[in-house]
Formats: C-alpha cells, structure tokens, sequence
C-alpha cells in the first residue's frame, strides 16, 4: 500500500500552473439567509496530488487505468459543516466491470493535504477524524464489501463496512464507460446528509456531524481521492456545481478591531465601489457581516455610517451618490433584523476627500464608507 501526501510547495506550484491553461469555471455561492458570496471557481481550485490530473473543463482524471495508481483532487479551502452545501459532479468509473477496481471516496477531515492509503483504502483509509462517501467498484471479501457495486458512509478512515455509518447500498454497475450524476447535498439545519446517483436518492443519513464525527469542529477540508490495486479502471470526475452556505457568525472583526469599534472609533469599511454603483456586489458581504455581527451581538450600540464620494462628476451627484449607497447599507442591516433606528445615515458626497490633490486619481481612497458605533446610553 502507498501513502501519498502534498509533498511540497513545489508541487503545488507545478499543479497550478498546469490547471491555469485548462480554465472552465463553476460558479460557488455562499448564502445564509441571505448571507450571499459567490465567487467563481474551477478546477485551478483543487489542489491534486498522486496521479490526479486535469484532463479540461471541470474535469479530472484521478486514476489512469494501471495497477496501483492513486490520486486525489482537494479543495483548497475548508467549508463549514455549520452550513449548508450541494455538490453535483459527474463520474466516470471506468469501463471494466469484471476486472475494474477500487473506486473513489469523497473525504472531509479537518487537516489539509493529507490523503489516505491506496488501493482497497481509495484514498481513504487511515484519515482520522474523517468522514467519507464512497463508491466502490471492486469487491473485497475482508472488508464485507458486496460483489455488486456499492455506496456507504464511512468514519474514520475505516473503509471495513463493519464500522459503517451507513450502507453498504448496492447500486447498478457503474463501470460502464458513462458519465454518472452524484450528488450529495448536506442540511446543516436538518443535519441531513443526502446523496443523489443518476437523480435517484441512494443514501440518507440524519445525525450531527459536527458533534458525532468531527467532535465539534465543523471547519473541514474535501476532497475526492480515487486508487487501483491489483485491477484497475479509469476514474475521472467533473465539477458541475459547488455551492457552500457560510454561517454568519464566521464574519467577525478581530478581537482588537471590535475594541476600537466599541470605544467609538472611526473605521473604514474595506469595501469598494465601481463608478456610480450603489447596489452592493457579493464581494462587500463579508465585510458587512462582521458589522452585521457586531450589530447583533452589542444590541445596545447604535451605529454612524458616513457615506463619501470622490469629484468624479458634480456636488450634487456625488451627494447623491454617497446617499444611496449608505442607503443600501442600512437596508442591507434592516434586512436582516437590525432596526433603521439604530443606522444613523450621513451623506458627505465629496466634501472631505481623503485625497484633495489628486482627486481624478484618488478615486479609491475618497470613495469610502466610514462606520463609528456608540452607546447612546453612556
Ligand atoms: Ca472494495
Ligand atoms: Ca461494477
């Protein structure tokens, strides 16, 4: 048996490189209640070790069809099990039914860049804490596997079905050179963990993960790993949609930032504005959620925004301008539970730029919002 890691930064460095030319992006969305962040990913955004490759569009291939191969495709950053989130992907398993092995394992764990044993372990064994989904092509007797081809929910980095989660299911053969759809949506709410092949539900399981499997922590990395042993198939998968809930309590200021803020100190948002928008874009969540929070936790605490413009057209557009966004801002806030009462509102349009030389070129610097919280009371 083999035991890969992400040996070096070199590596990393190599796998980038190669991924960047074959660009196709997916979109990943971020949203709680509301909570909204997109950002565009592709296949740049797996970090692949062993013998994984990209083979273009969302795809990669993680075994060639030789004995003892190996590879895995991981997701750079980890999600949060304290959300939501729904993954389609299609798989190929290869195209030898009789002779084809081993198959391939979805793993989360919380440390990064590490994958399992090969072979019968697909990647997956001996990762612990760790959950995993597995699909299995090849029929071991020791393990309890099914000669059919099968899914289970596995823990721990046991791939033995006597130490189960849930399965095995057995499923019609998959290795038959088509692409198959799996999903797996998870429902942080219901802690719910549903898993979808060619859009029939084959597998559900109702527990808290957090809790359960990861002993309370809910930050974990992914990724897909897929070995062959002593038979082999082809093992690829495409990325079709990736779409993570991030909880808001996530979004906070640093604890030396939030003493500033409470003392009623002036701060910048660090958000920016493209000509004349006024309507936010995802990217300027995050940095509205940790005031959101701060907003929730510190109920006493009214909050200040000032909205500034820079020159870029006349006085009155730029009132005008500085207005609506901090509008917006504060609608952002009344969406989400907090009382307009609580957002004072002040329109400077471009009357105090931080930068009066250069005001064509300053643009960014007197483009800003400005918070200060106080306490009425005090
Ligand atoms: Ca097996
Ligand atoms: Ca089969």
């Amino acid at each position: 048996m083999l035991m890969w890691f992400l040996s070096s930064n070199l590596l990393r460095i190599n796998i980038r490189k190669m991924v960047w030319g074959q660009l196709v992006f997916l979109f990943l969305v971020f949203h709680d209640h509301g909570w909204t962040q997109s950002e565009i990913i592709g296949v740049k955004d797996f970090v692949l070790s062993g013998d994984a490759v990209v083979i273009g569009d969302q795809c990669i291939r993680l075994t060639p069809p030789v004995d003892w191969a190996g590879g895995s495709a991981w997701y750079r950053d980890p999600i949060d099990l304290k959300g939501s989130f729904q993954m389609e992907m299609d798989l190929m398993l290869g195209c030898d039914d009789q002779g084809g092995a081993d198959g391939m394992v979805f793993a989360f764990t919380p440390y990064q860049g590490i994958t399992g044993y090969s072979g019968e372990g697909m990647g997956f064994s001996g990762l612990r804490p760790s959950l995993g989904l597995e699909i299995d092509t090849w029929e071991n007797e020791h393990l309890l596997d099914p000669p059919e081809d099968h899914i289970a929910l596995l823990q721990h980095g046991l791939v033995n079905h006597g130490y189960n989660l849930k399965g095995p299911v057995k499923i019609p053969n998959v290795e038959d050179c088509n692409l198959h759809k799996l999903a797996i949506y998870w429902d942080h709410t219901r802690h719910e963990l549903s898993v979808l092949l060619d859009g029939k539900e084959v597998l559900n399981y109702q527990e808290d993960i957090v809790e359960h499997i990861f002993f309370g922590e809910s930050e974990l990395y992914w990724g897909v790993t897929a070995a062959t042993g002593r038979y082999h198939n082809q093992q690829e998968i495409c990325f079709r949609k990736l779409e993570f809930t991030r909880p808001l309590a996530s979004f906070q200021f640093h604890p030396r930032e939030v003493k500033l803020l409470l003392k009623g100190n002036v701060f910048p948002l660090d958000i920016d504005y493209k000509k004349s928008q006024t309507i936010l874009s995802e990217d300027q969540y995050p940095e509205l959620n940790k005031v959101l929070n701060l907003l929730l936790e510190n109920p006493a605490y009214e909050l200040v925004v000032d909205g500034h413009a820079d020159e870029f057209t006349s006085p009155d557009a730029n009132y005008n301008l500085s207005l609506q966004r901090i509008k917006v801002i504060q609608q952002y806030f009344s969406d989400q539970g907090i009382s307009a009462k609580r957002i004072h509102l002040n329109a400077y349009g471009d009357k105090y730029p931080v930068d009066k030389n250069d005001p064509q070129n300053a643009y960014l610097k007197n483009t800003r919002i400005d918070i200060r919280f106080y306490n009425p009371r005090t």
